[in-house]
């Protein structure tokens, strides 16, 4: 066997960094388990797959660290029916998987970075599909910011492609967060960078509820900056800008494609759901950060966004410096803007204090709509620190919060324990607001593994009703969804 210096010259070994090591250290194993162990009862309720998305490097990083959601995009399909669990584990098939893998090495450099490439893989597709899954039209996809939804079958994982809406959509790129309108199906999306990596359009378009792709429309916003999740009402599209800004000097030089720059404004780009993206109106306020939206709606002429807010976001500033760890907990906090007055400041309120959140959830069917309940993962600093588990982000605590009451309920995992996004499933098709079970995944600490937990939102604060045993290291994934058999039409038989 012949080897070349360039594949010599790369480690086989992960770095021993925070990124790499502890519950962040990579799963990579494909695998299916059949009837998991259960302690406690999985409802009869509960029947239909949870299908998760993270980043989990197939090869160590061409460079000697790499930042969490750079890694390739895993999918876990979780198959719970009649009180059993099974589990699969896929990679997606992107290109840079595929080239990867051929290589039997990473080819691909720094997150969002092509300068950082091995030129053998220049112009290739960068995108890992490894941030979140939609289901839309009978079709499942797992999706990153910067590249197109990838179609997965639902019942196998097997990856069946890129999807741009049969050659219509214009977009190089496809948010992870389209929100899907519980009224009309509609899939509500933008991608920024929509011209490629660099570039500052915006496409703002929708699909309808059997796929076609109905709008698009492409913005320029005031500046470029990363913007991961939005708000979507029954009237409006409201596009965030805030200040995690590129350089493209700095890009080339192999510098960071993302940098705070406090000096900033934030500005919320208020569009009309059905109408000319020339009506964008902006809302301003000083420089802030989130990474994500539990909800939005609008209300007369009011426009509310529930979202997960910090002072600053968690990368370096413009200057290299690195970020203050005091000044990234995230708070839910409601941004309110009031269209009568056609632009100004918008104002804002804290929804829950004292508890750093992120991973908000919502009862699905309310999505768009003025809202209740609302379901979130978060740290609570008065538990004990592990800090051999808070290495990155690390949750404790599931909560559940009552809009109407102001009144939050919590569960807390443990301080061996990190809390991954909880999902919402519905007691019945019927069943009020709020009222069913919350999944998620539970890494533990010291054994690694990882557990799914089911909880009941009617008493929470109980713990969970079930805890599925995973007799496998999942590193942290990022977000998931809740397929009912029901919508499945059939359940994935995994002894196939
Ligand atoms: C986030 C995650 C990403 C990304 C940008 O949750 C932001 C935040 C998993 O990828 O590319
Ligand atoms: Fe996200």
């Amino acid at each position: 066997m012949t080897t070349t210096a360039a594949a010599q010259a790369v480690s086989s070994e992960f770095p021993k960094t925070r990124q790499f090591t502890g519950i962040n250290r990579p799963g990579r194993v494909e695998s299916d388990v059949l009837s998991l162990e259960i302690e406690g009862r999985i409802p009869p309720q509960v029947a239909g797959v949870l299908y998760r998305c993270g980043p989990d490097p197939a090869f160590p990083p061409r460079a000697g660290d790499d930042i969490y959601i750079n890694g390739d995009g895993m999918v876990y399909m979780f198959v719970l029916a009649e009180g059993r669990a099974d589990v699969r584990t896929r990679y997606v098939r992107t290109d840079k998987f595929n080239a990867e893998r051929d290589a039997r090495r990473a080819l691909f450099g720094a997150y969002r970075n092509p300068y950082t490439d091995d030129p053998s893989v220049a112009g290739v597709d960068r995108t890992t599909a490894n941030t979140s899954m939609v289901w839309h039209g009978n079709q499942l996809f797992a999706i990153k910011e910067d590249g197109l939804a990838h179609r997965l079958d639902p019942m196998t994982l097997r990856t069946l492609g890129k999807h741009d809406f049969g050659g219509r959509l214009r977009s190089k790129t496809m948010t992870a967060h389209p929100k899907i309108d519980p009224l009309t199906g509609e899939w509500v999306f933008f991608g920024y960078s929509a011209n490629g990596e660099l570039s500052s359009d915006i496409a703002v378009g929708s699909a309808s509820a059997s796929g076609r792709l109905t709008d698009e429309q492409w913005l320029l916003p005031p500046y470029q900056s990363m913007v991961h999740d939005w708000a979507v009402t029954q009237e409006h599209s409201i596009l965030p800008v805030m200040p995690l800004t590129t350089d493209v000097e700095r890009v080339r030089a192999g510098g960071p494609r993302w940098a705070w720059e406090p000096g900033q404004t934030t500005h919320l780009g208020i569009l009309p759901r059905r109408g000319s993206v020339e009506d964008i109106v902006y809302f301003d306020g000083p420089a802030q950060w989130s990474f994500h939206t539990m909800n939005s709606f609008t209300e007369g002429p009011l426009v509310h966004i529930d979202l997960c807010v910090s002072e600053v976001a968690p990368l370096p500033d413009t200057l290299g410096q690195p970020f203050d760890p005091a000044r990234v907990t995230q708070y839910l906090t409601r941004w309110t803007c009031d269209t009568s007055r056609g632009g100004g400041d918008f104002e804002q309120r804290r929804l829950l204090d004292g508890i750093h959140v992120d991973f908000p959830e919502i009862d699905q069917r309310f999505q768009t709509l003025n809202y209740r309940h609302g379901f979130l993962g978060g740290r609570d600093m008065s538990k004990p620190v592990n800090e051999e588990i808070a290495k990155g982000v690390w949750f404790n605590t599931l909560i559940h919060l009552d809009h109407l009451t102001g009144e939050s309920e919590r569960w807390y995992a443990g301080d061996d324990s990190n809390v991954q996004e909880p999902v919402f499933i519905p007691r019945s098709d019927d069943a009020p607001e709020g009222d069913g079970f919350l999944v998620a995944l539970v890494n533990r600490f010291p054994d690694e593994k990882t557990d799914l937990v089911v909880l009941d939102t009617a008493r929470l604060t109980d713990g969970p009703i079930a805890t599925v045993h995973i007799p496998l290291h999942i590193r942290p994934t990022f977000h998931g969804l809740w397929v009912s058999a029901e919508e499945l039409g059939q359940l994935p038989d995994l002894r196939a």
